[in-house]
């Protein structure tokens, strides 16, 4: 009893650890799908690298960039689509690359925002020492989904106000599709 006892202890700490580790550090884990960005075509603070996608009992979006700055890279999107039979992303996510901006989750039609925010579980997280943004995005916010694939954007303000924006793959492009797993 006293064995059971400390047995679902030790269980409860540690699926509470791997909550945790899920929410705070996914590039850390080695499931999911990689895909790369040329390198060199954006400002380095928000010159995407890699790009990877898991598709599980959360969907986590983890772009790594050349040179993440704090209070110089602006903010950065993910597209999300869910639908195949409906050309383009259902979803958008976005959020700053600044410590402490805001971050949320859009309904999506033709590359643009159709209304406010959703209200679902979404959490964001920025490494610098990594140079990785993270959006940890709950399925509901996506409509449950299964396969999904993603297009990433990192963007900053101009000297002039216009936006620079490092598209990865390519503008209005997908990388593969990821399937449920
Ligand atoms: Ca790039
Ligand atoms: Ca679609």
């Amino acid at each position: 009893m006293w064995h059971n006892r400390q047995l679902s202890t030790l269980t409860a700490a540690m699926a509470a650890l791997t909550a945790t580790t899920m929410l705070t550090a996914p590039a850390a884990q080695a499931d999911g799908e990689n895909f790369r960005d040329r390198a060199g075509d954006a400002p380095a603070v928000i010159d995407v690298l890699d790009v990877r996608v898991q598709n599980f009992q959360r969907v986590v979006v983890t772009a790594r960039y050349d040179d993440l700055v704090d209070g110089r890279s602006g903010g950065w999107t993910v597209y999300v689509d869910t639908n195949k039979r409906r050309v383009g992303p259902e979803f958008g996510v976005s959020g700053g690359l600044s410590t402490g901006t805001d971050y949320s989750v859009y309904r999506v039609r033709h590359w643009k925002y159709l209304s406010g925010p959703r209200s679902c579980p979404l959490d964001m997280n920025v490494n610098y020492r990594r140079d990785t943004s993270t959006f940890t995005i709950s399925r509901r916010c996506l409509d449950r989904p299964g396969s999904i694939r993603v297009a990433v954007v990192g963007g900053k303000s101009a000297r002039d106000g216009s936006w620079i924006k490092d598209w990865a793959p390519r503008r209005h492009r997908f990388y593969d599709w990821v399937a449920r797993g």
